[in-house]
């Protein structure tokens, strides 16, 4: 299998410091959700079947981590912070899962 590391970090202005990031299909990623900024953000992809789903709480100035197995198809998740208007305010990025 193989593991890999994607850092995260919450920054101020409603934004992550990433907009894209990559990870292989079927991967067992070890997710870093660090806030950088001064409020509570979270960093959430949708669960679907066959997939569990991302849910990273971090308060201001923390770092929230899970491993997560990725999905083993090739395609593009998105990533956003489920706090009310954060999401709509930009708080978003794409997570493609790819091929070896
Ligand atoms: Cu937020």
């Amino acid at each position: 299998m193989n593991a890999e590391t994607i850092a995260i970090a919450a920054i101020s202005g409603l934004k992550y410091n990433v907009t894209d990031v990559s990870v292989h299909k079927g991967s067992c990623v070890h997710f870093i959700f660090e806030n950088k900024d001064t409020q509570f953000h979270d960093l959430v992809i949708d669960s679907f079947s066959g997939f569990g789903g991302v849910d990273l709480d971090a308060e201001a100035g923390e770092t929230s981590e899970a491993r997560v197995q990725m999905p083993n198809a090739t395609m593009t998740l998105e990533f956003y912070c489920s706090v009310p208007g954060h999401r709509d305010g930009g708080m978003k990025a794409s997570c493609d899962s790819l091929s070896l």
